[in-house]
């Protein structure tokens, strides 16, 4: 196994609409095993191929408390929605931001397993959540487009901030004039 790297926006590869797999291989397995280090390691409780810059239709999720419930889906589908929830929603790719987002209360939705086996399942709460959030992935969509374009203006500023002063400057982590809730 091993744990990939996730890319963060506003990288112009996450708004790449992935492709549809074909065949689900070794190669396919190894991918989602993969997916699923990165996921537990991160830690996150879904991840979309297009976050670690491979474009196929491919996610991973795991909403349990102790990451015992890993799902991986193929070409995913969402064949059936109903309902409406607002919750506050994070991602690996936009890091240390959270904001509400609409999304369905159900969802069924089709899908191929890790042996390439079609399948059908149900999902509500955070399951039906994070699976919605992971199409949105492979579709190059983000969480963020759902907001205001001042809101995903202050989140690019924050991130490209924190990211200066991961690489730039070690210490001092304040400079003046900066808020530290903006940091
Ligand atoms: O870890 C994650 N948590 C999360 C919380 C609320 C709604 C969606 C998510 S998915 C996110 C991991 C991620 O970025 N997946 O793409
Ligand atoms: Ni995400």
């Amino acid at each position: 196994m091993a744990k990939l790297q996730i890319l963060e926006y506003p990288d112009p590869r996450l708004r790449t609409v992935a492709a549809q797999v074909d065949e689900v291989t070794d190669k396919t397995r190894t991918l989602i095993d993969d997916m699923l280090e990165t996921m537990y390691a991160a830690p996150g409780i879904g991840l979309a191929a297009t976050q670690v810059n491979v474009h196929q239709r491919v996610l991973v999720a795991d909403v349990s408390d102790d990451g015992s419930q890993p799902l991986a889906l193929i070409n995913p589908e969402i064949i059936e929605s109903e309902g409406d929830a607002w919750s506050d929603e994070g991602c690996l790719s936009v890091p240390d931001i959270y904001e509400k987002v609409a999304r369905a209360e159900y969802i069924k939705v089709k899908a191929l397993d890790r042996n390439g086996k079609s399948m059908l399942m149900e999902a509500e709460g955070l399951l039906a959540v994070c699976i919605q959030h992971e199409m949105d992935h492979l579709e190059g969509k983000l969480f963020v487009d759902y907001l205001s374009e001042l809101k995903r203006q202050r989140i690019r500023k924050k991130i490209e901030k924190a990211r200066k002063n991961a690489t730039e400057s070690p210490v001092p982590i304040t400079v003046a004039g900066d808020h530290p809730d903006r940091l």
